[in-house]
């Protein structure tokens, strides 16, 4: 079969208004004094719509990075007591380490780790 008939089977084929990508991963992470805590462990890769939840007193933020040190570090800024800050970040596959950026806050344990996998 042709390249251009597979294309029109599969157009002929696809279900209306179907999304072009599949929905976003989501995540939440509840920070305190003094961990991360991932509701998944690992996610697929895309975007990744996350959640910080602050249920700590002292105000937290997220900070993630590929392990093996390619990439952009991506960021949720500044999340104040109480409160919920939201990102979305676009990861491709690897391990990631993810830690809360003020000072201190890592060494005493606000650090996690995810695995981002293909779809
Ligand atoms: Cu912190």
């Amino acid at each position: 079969m042709t390249g251009a008939l597979l294309a029109t089977l599969a157009a002929l084929l696809a279900p209306a208004g179907a999304p072009a990508e599949a929905a976003p991963a989501r995540m939440l992470v509840t920070a305190d004094e003094w961990s991360l805590v991932l509701s998944r462990q690992t996610v697929a890769a895309g975007v990744v719509e996350l959640q910080l939840y602050n249920r700590g007193e002292d105000a937290h933020d997220l900070a993630a990075r590929r392990r093996d040190g390619t990439g952009p570090t991506r960021r949720l800024g500044e999340t104040g007591s109480g409160a919920l800050g939201e990102a979305r970040w676009r990861l491709r596959r690897g391990r990631y380490r993810l830690w809360c950026t003020l000072p201190g806050h890592k060494a005493a344990g606000m650090k996690a780790t995810l695995k981002v996998v293909r779809r």
